[in-house]
């Protein structure tokens, strides 16, 4: 029996009128005898009155809780234990299990801090000093320490693990990825440069001996991180056409570079690559990608001050606001050239086909986190007399989440395994084919899904889902960068065909190849219609290319379409190829299933309706505008 007292006066004279009503009630229904206030408020309390102890009430939902997010994930860890050397895995799992754990409770924490403590800029000094101090809270700064400690950026060249390291060390960063506090951007950056000057030992030894020990370090106070300064005022897409940045060589062999870097993600970084146009005796620059070369920049001096740049102004973000992103104005900042003069862009696709691999890990995780809370909220929270995880109308839209959540895991998997044998050189010309189609693929498309599947996790929460400090707003806002940075949908499709007129098809045909490979070995009856369909989308997509190859503007707007379609094949033939193997369950025959139940072939569904037609060019232009008043500037 509950045995409750009054708190407090202002509480008493709150609940009086009410008291006062219950109290003649309780007077004649007990003893008779008049009775004093707070004897009618125990009374009350007795009945049970949900709202008589505190103004709160007495029900508090219980909020979601995260489990160890490596022993969680069973795609994962049946993909490690298909591919996986047996003596690697003994070796890396217990570090998975124990980070598993890390992230699921101190780093999910700090993560969150990491957005109440957001990074601010002090432009002047109390004594008027232009000093553009860049103000990090301490939950980031311990990000920092975490990532040089756990290693995840070292693991994958450190190759303990010879071509496994590199799964390793970006499955550590899967991991990572929703607890890190966007951690991850300045970590994406970093693998890309730590890659780059891997690629540029033999050319540029002294970067190597300089850089390498900072971006690989394990002691926080030397690990360094990296900016990717590629973003112009005109160019975030068309960083050929857009960029203004100039090098002006120096006697040394130096440059300095003047420019505006528009948006520099994460500018308490270290070190930076950059591209600008070296500028000749003459005072010229080439215009285009032509003009392009690629700079290496230490973003402090040795005293500490800021290499002749100045911070503008830091970026007010819809989401990502836990990073410190800028303007910036280069202003003399002493750089060195490490691409031949005019192949920036070639030199930074290493760069860019990390952060874009980097990009899929954060999409995948974040659907990953979010069916976790999901599915964990659906089994303490109740509606109608039951708890949610009782209603098959709920199951199945998480079920719809998991499926696309374990689409990208997938892919990004096979690109970690890929990377790995590129780095130790140990790739076949299929592989490398393969990555170069694949890392767009992945990045292109699983930003779409970690968008649909953020709106569905948010919407199972119902009116939480929406509010501030469940945490979970915020991964929504999170996932609507994941498509637009390190390249929009369209750019990436459109990157998509630049693989596959550079490698003049070379890249369809290792898509096909392997897809014709894997599919030919699955044996399973219950597989045999989806392994079907991804054999016929394969076939009726690389042909529609073949068939379109010459016509580049049809091959242009079909782009998305078809890069859709090739994502969709492949990620199914991934998913069947797992289903048929000697780990699989029940549930990777499922998710196969039905992931196969898409349009794989989307781009030939569309090119029969004639979306690709001048016809359909021209409607489009007229729907889009219709009702548009300045007619003049169409
Ligand atoms: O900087 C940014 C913020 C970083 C945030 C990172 C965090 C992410 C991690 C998340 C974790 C939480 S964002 C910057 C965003 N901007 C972009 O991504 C740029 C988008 N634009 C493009 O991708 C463009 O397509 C360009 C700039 C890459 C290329 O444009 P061009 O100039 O038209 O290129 P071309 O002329 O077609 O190609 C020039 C050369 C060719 O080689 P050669 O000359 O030998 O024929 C191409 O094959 O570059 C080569 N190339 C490539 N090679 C171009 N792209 C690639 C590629 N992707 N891979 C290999």
């Amino acid at each position: 029996m509950n045995t409750i007292r009054l708190q407090s006066v202002a509480a008493e004279r709150f609940l009086s009128p009410c008291i006062q009503r219950c109290s003649s009630v309780q007077n004649r229904s007990t003893s008779g005898k008049p009775q004093k206030v707070s004897e009618t408020w125990e009374l009350m309390a007795e009945q049970n009155f949900p709202f008589a102890r505190a103004r709160l009430g007495t029900f508090f939902q219980d909020a979601p809780k995260l489990g160890n997010q490596y022993i969680e994930d069973s795609l994962l860890r049946s993909y490690l234990k298909r591919h996986v050397p047996k003596q690697v895995l003994a070796e890396i799992e217990p570090d998975l299990t124990r980070f598993g754990e890390r992230v699921a409770t101190e780093m999910h924490t700090l993560g969150l801090q990491c957005e109440q403590q957001q990074p601010y800029l002090v432009k002047y000094s109390a004594w008027g000093e232009r000093v553009d101090r860049l103000i990090t809270g301490p939950a980031w700064r311990e990000m920092h320490k975490i990532a040089a400690q756990e290693g995840l950026i070292a693991i994958a060249y450190e190759r303990k693990h010879a071509e496994w390291s590199r799964l390793y060390g970006l499955v550590k960063n899967y991991l990572n990825c929703p607890s890190s506090g966007l951690y991850s951007c300045p970590l994406a950056m970093t693998d890309g440069a730590a890659k780059i000057v891997e690629r540029l030992s033999s050319e540029a030894p002294w970067l190597k001996e300089r850089a390498f020990p900072h971006l690989l370090s394990r002691d926080p106070d030397k690990f360094w991180t990296s900016g990717q300064w590629m973003t112009e005022k005109r160019g975030g897409s068309d960083v050929a056409g857009g960029t203004e940045t100039v090098a002006v060589e120096q006697a040394d062999g130096t440059y300095r570079l003047y420019g505006y870097k528009w948006f520099s993600s994460a500018t308490d970084a270290d070190i930076t690559f950059t591209l600008a146009r070296t500028v000749d005796k003459h005072g010229h620059t080439v215009p285009g990608t032509k003009g392009l070369s690629l700079f290496y920049l230490e973003v402090k001096t040795d005293s500490g001050s800021l290499n002749n740049i100045e911070v503008i102004r830091l970026k007010d973000k819809l989401g990502t606001r836990q990073l410190p992103t800028a303007e910036l104005l280069l202003d003399g900042a002493v750089a060195h050239k490490v691409s031949d003069e005019g192949r920036g862009v070639p030199a930074i696709s290493d760069m860019l086909k990390l952060t874009r691999m980097h990009n899929s890990i954060a999409a995948a995780s974040s659907m990953r986190r979010m069916v976790s809370l999901s599915r964990d909220y659906a089994t303490r929270r109740t509606a109608f007399g039951q708890v949610l995880r009782r209603y098959p109308l709920h199951v199945q839209t998480l079920a719809r989440m998991e499926v696309e959540a374990r689409g990208a895991l997938i892919l990004c998997l096979e690109n970690m395994r890929l990377l790995g044998r590129e780095d130790c050189g140990v790739a076949s010309e299929g592989d490398l084919s393969l990555l170069r189609l694949l890392v767009p693929l992945s990045k292109l498309y699983s930003g779409k899904q970690a968008l649909q599947v953020a709106t569905e996790g948010l919407e199972s929460f119902g009116g939480q889902g929406y509010i501030e400090d469940t945490g979970i707003p915020g991964i929504l806002r999170d996932a609507q960068v994941l498509s637009i940075w390190e390249g929009t949908t369209n750019i990436l499709s459109l990157d998509v065909l630049r693989a596959i007129a550079k490698s003049q098809g070379g890249v369809l045909s290792a898509f096909l190849a392997e897809i014709e490979v894997r599919m030919g070995a699955v044996r399973s009856p219950e597989l045999a219609e989806a392994t079907d369909k991804v054999l016929k989308a394969a076939h009726q997509v690389t042909q529609f290319v073949q068939e379109t190859s010459k016509k580049s503007a049809t091959l242009e707007l079909a782009a998305r379409d078809l890069a859709f379609s090739l994502t969709r094949t492949y990620m199914g033939c991934l998913l069947i190829d797992h289903a048929a193997s000697e780990v699989a369950t029940q549930q990777d025959i499922y998710t196969a299933q039905r992931w196969c139940e898409k349009d794989l072939s989307l781009v030939v569904t569309n090119s029969n309706r004639g979306h690709y037609s001048n016809a359909s060019i021209s409607r489009d232009l007229d729907l889009v505008y219709d009702g548009y008043m300045d007619k003049s500037r169409l």
